[in-house]
């Protein structure tokens, strides 16, 4: 056990006392044969609670997004991406590496691209330029600080996608974070996407672990590249032991970490030095600007570091914090405290 307040991200969390007991009585097989009982029903609950017909277990979210790209896209494509997205900053470009396209990047108000912008970038089956293959969104959105994507422009851009015959998928990391906030269902909430990632590992507090949904032609393809990716795991049901717990009993504890976000964004709002519009604070994810403090990231957080709070820059002049379960109110409080010091601390002459 370690004493820092760790707000760098909800990836963070340990295991529970109830996962690890899980993990250790889990029964297991070899699931490249399709033979692990636990992964089996990990996958099983998961269509299910999204009401799909399939679901795959992945190693990570990454892979998930990029065996999702690799099935929808063909190489020499374009793939619209929001440009602050998951899928185009932090994935290593392995859509160009490992699907052989391009990513053609929109800016999104609050990481929310319309339809009306997706359609002046969408390029036709012509021989003189690359088309366009996939569109991606993610929900909630990381980088805009978990902002919950508006349901009936998500619900547009597929309607128009699908009419387009253009395939939609969802970067669902956090979707039980928007699921927990809006009162909608996953499975509402993500019904007209083409297929969907989310993980088990970032809230819902699993130590490892991702699931593809979608129709059972995508899951079967997903398994090759799964496999083609080295993500063909053997007994498994060790991970998705934990994965199970995650996804049946946490999304209800995410309100608390909600709560938390707010609290935390709410004071942060009233310090001098900072600035972020609390109201935008929707979910887990607080995303604000430490310019006016005199300050960059990297300095901001080596001061709150030597009090106990982890917390990291996106960039030199914004912070993010994530609220988990690994968090309680009291260490937002005291946050609260360490930043409010950290921003009168004398820089040395
Ligand atoms: N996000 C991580 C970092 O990679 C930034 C974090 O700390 O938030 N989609 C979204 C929206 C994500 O936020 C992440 C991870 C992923 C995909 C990838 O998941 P993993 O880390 O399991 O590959």
């Amino acid at each position: 056990m370690n004493s820092w307040i760790d707000l760098r991200s909800d990836t963070v969390t340990r295991p529970t006392r109830e996962m690890r007991e899980a993990m250790l009585n889990a029964e297991v097989g070899d699931d490249v044969y399709m033979e692990d009982p636990t992964v089996n029903r990990l996958q099983e609950r998961a269509a299910e609670i999204f009401e799909r017909e399939a679901a795959l277990f992945v190693p990570t979210g990454t892979m998930g997004n990029q065996i999702a790209v690799k099935i929808h896209s063909q190489p020499g494509s374009e793939i619209i991406v929001e440009e602050s997205s998951h899928i185009f900053n932090y994935e290593m470009a392995t859509m160009s590496s490992f699907s052989g396209s391009l990513a053609r990047p929109i800016h999104g108000e609050d990481g929310a691209i319309t339809w009306n912008q997706i359609k002046k970038h969408i390029r036709p089956n012509i021989y003189y330029v690359a088309p366009t293959s996939l569109i991606t969104l993610e929900n909630t959105h990381n980088m805009a600080g978990g902002t919950i994507y508006p349901q009936a422009e998500a619900e547009e851009i597929c309607g128009h996608a699908h009419e387009a015959r253009l395939p939609v998928h969802l970067d669902g990391a956090r979707i039980f974070n928007a699921s927990v906030a809006t009162g909608k269902s996953v499975a509402d909430l993500s019904r007209k996407f083409d297929s969907i990632m989310f993980c088990l590992s970032k809230g819902l507090g699993a130590p490892v672990g991702s699931m593809l949904v979608g129709s059972q032609t995508f899951i079967e393809k997903a398994r090759v590249y799964r496999k083609a990716l080295g993500g063909g795991m053997r007994q498994v049901g060790v991970l998705a032991a934990a994965g199970l717990i995650a996804l049946e009993k946490h999304p209800s504890k995410l309100s608390e970490d909600h709560a938390n976000a707010k609290r935390l964004a709410a004071a942060l709002a009233a310090l001098p030095g900072i600035k972020i519009n609390p109201a935008k604070v929707q979910t887990n994810i607080l995303v604000f600007d430490i310019s006016p403090a005199g300050l960059d990231t990297a300095e901001f957080s080596r001061r709150l570091k030597d009090q106990g709070v982890l917390a990291n820059g996106i960039d030199s002049t914004h912070m993010r914090m994530v609220t988990h379960y690994d968090v309680s109110r009291d260490d937002i409080e005291k946050t609260i405290q360490i930043v409010g010091s950290v921003l009168t601390q004398k820089t040395p002459a």
